[in-house]
Parts: structure tokens; C-alpha cells; sequence
């Protein structure tokens, strides 16, 4: 039996358990963990950001931005940002991760669509606004960001999956989101990483088209450090390809990667694709190999870490 504040990797945890863990490391650990609430879900949900730094902050220190679950059906997404928080902030092994670069990690993006995952429909993608005069609820916040917007691979049809919403930033989670990166415009944000799930693959910009942007090259040896890292250490099989998201998945504007990359001008960008298990599982990773993908994953993070640290 766990008590509140714990968290778990044996079995998929509800939203308020993920930060009830947020909210005790911050309470135990003061010195190097903040908490900040950079928005609300439209149900009023909180949005939280945890931040982990060895402290006094200085503006030139690098930064590392994570988010997940911004696609609710993807439920191994939040579980390994769980996991980067704990071994950062509990494993004094790993400490040495944040003594140069600062860390913050934003576990539950799309937290009314988790629950109605958990309650109701287990594939559901999007948030849960009803868009006014929509037919269907919910958009797709990965097709809402206010970059090359609807371009390719996005519907203005509110019963699509792929529902960009009435207008880029249409949605509190993606607002949350852009108001955070364009408040801390003086951060030096090194890296941003976006996970989803699945298919194994370490993904650049650019989404909306089969285009590639100027430092293309640095981002693909870069994807392939950590790809090579995790695929050393996976017990699962994991095998991951990287390229640009367009050219390996397919065409699709409005993600939060490009936005990232285009307009908050963090020049390394990835939305990390991870496994569906020994078996093809798709969105339902079974709770047993919870454990392996997160430890996994972690090691391709620290792999990123180690780039940032070096240069
Ligand atoms: N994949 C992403 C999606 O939103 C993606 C792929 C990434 C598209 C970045 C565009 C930009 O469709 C999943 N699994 O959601
Ligand atoms: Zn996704």
C-alpha cells in the first residue's frame, strides 16, 4: 500500500497522486525543488512545473525543459517524468545532474483528458473543452501551438482526433504552456523534450513539413546519443529511429516541438515517441513494463544531459 506522496513505477497512477508527489518533494526538499503553477485546465485542474537546481539562480546556468502528457491516452508519459523527478531529486547518486543545469519538468499537461481516460474512455487524445458551436468535444493540443497553425496534418472538424481548435492557443493547457516560455524569455533553455507515446522514436522538428531546420545536423547526433543510450541499456527491445517528425511519422503542424523551436527559440527540440512494450501494445503498456521504459528513458536523458553539460 502506498502512502500519499509516494510514487510507484508497478501500476498507472491517478492525476492527484502525481501531484500530491510533486507537492511532498517540495515540502522535503526546499532547498533544490520549487513549485510553480503555471496554469489551470479548463475543468480547473492545476498545471504544475516542478523545478530542481542546486540554487541561487544564475541566468546564463543551462535549462532543460520537459513536459508529458499532453496526449492523455499515452499514460507511460507522465510515469517517466515521474521517474526523471526521482532519480533528480531522491537518488543522491544523480545529483550531479543538477549541479550545472537547471531542471524543469511539467508531468501532466492534459490533466481532464488522464481522467477521462481513467473514468470513461481510455483512447481519448484530447483535452476536454467543448470549443464554442463545435459538434464534439476536445482538441488535439499538440495541433494548437502558434506555429505554421493548421498548415498540414490538422482538421478544423472539432470530431477528429486531430482537432486543432477555433484558433493556435485556443486551449488554457497550450496558453499555460506559451506563457510560462515567454515570461522566462531570459533563461537559457538548452533542451526541451516532449513525450508521447509510441513508436520509439527520437523526433526533430520540423512537424508541420517535410522541411528541415538550419541546425538539423547537430539534432539528429544528438537524437542518436540518446537513442544509443537507451538502447543500451533497454530489457525490452527498444530500438528507436530518429529523424524529423514530418519525414518519419508524418506531416503534422502545430505540435509543441516546432513551436518551441521556432518561437521560444530553444534550438534542441525533441518529441520522444516511446515504446509500446515487448509486444505491440500501443497506448496500453501493460503496468509491468511500467518500470523498464522509465529507466530506460532515463538513460537516454542523462545522455542529453551530458551533451548540454559539454557544450
Ligand atoms: N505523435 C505526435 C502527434 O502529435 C508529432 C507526432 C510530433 C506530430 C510533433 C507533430 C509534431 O501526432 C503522437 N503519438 O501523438
Ligand atoms: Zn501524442
Amino acid at each position: 500500500f502506498l502512502s500519499l506522496g509516494q510514487v510507484t513505477f508497478q501500476s498507472y497512477m491517478f492525476y492527484s497522486e502525481h501531484m500530491a508527489y510533486l507537492r511532498r518533494l517540495a515540502n522535503d526538499y526546499p532547498q533544490i525543488v520549487t513549485l510553480d503553477k503555471i496554469g489551470e485546465s479548463y475543468e480547473g485542474r492545476d498545471l504544475l512545473l516542478i523545478h530542481i537546481s542546486s540554487g541561487p539562480s544564475d541566468i546564463s546556468k543551462p535549462v532543460i525543459f520537459i513536459d508529458a502528457g499532453i496526449h492523455c491516452r499515452e499514460w507511460i508519459s507522465p510515469p517517466v517524468a515521474l521517474y526523471i523527478i526521482q532519480q533528480l531529486v531522491e537518488n543522491p547518486e544523480n545529483s550531479y545532474l543538477y549541479q550545472n543545469v537547471d531542471w524543469y519538468i511539467l508531468p501532466s499537461l492534459n490533466p481532464d483528458g488522464y481522467e477521462y481516460t481513467q473514468t470513461h474512455n481510455r483512447l481519448w487524445r484530447k483535452n476536454r473543452r467543448l470549443t464554442a458551436g463545435a459538434e464534439c468535444y476536445g482538441t488535439d493540443l499538440n495541433r494548437n501551438f502558434d506555429y505554421m497553425w493548421m498548415f498540414d496534418g490538422a482538421s478544423q472538424d472539432s470530431c477528429t482526433e486531430i482537432y486543432a481548435g477555433p484558433e493556435a492557443f485556443s486551449e488554457p493547457e497550450t496558453q499555460a504552456l506559451r506563457n510560462w516560455f515567454l515570461n522566462n524569455t531570459e533563461l537559457n533553455i538548452k533542451l526541451y523534450l516532449t513525450f508521447h507515446s509510441y513508436g520509439e522514436m527520437m523526433l526533430y522538428p520540423w512537424g508541420y513539413a517535410r522541411v528541415l531546420p538550419e541546425n538539423f545536423e547537430e539534432l539528429h547526433r544528438v537524437g542518436e546519443l540518446a537513442a544509443n543510450a537507451i538502447g543500451q541499456a533497454t530489457r525490452i527491445n527498444s530500438n528507436y529511429l530518429v529523424n524529423s517528425s514530418a519525414i518519419l511519422l508524418y506531416p503534422a503542424a502545430g505540435g509543441s516541438d516546432d513551436w518551441v523551436k521556432a518561437i521560444a527559440g530553444v534550438d534542441l527540440a525533441y518529441c520522444v515517441e516511446l515504446p509500446d512494450g515487448d509486444a505491440p501494445f500501443f497506448f496500453m503498456l501493460p503496468a509491468r513494463q511500467i518500470l523498464p521504459v522509465v529507466q530506460e528513458t532515463f538513460e537516454g536523458v542523462k545522455a542529453f544531459h551530458s551533451y548540454i553539460e559539454e557544450t
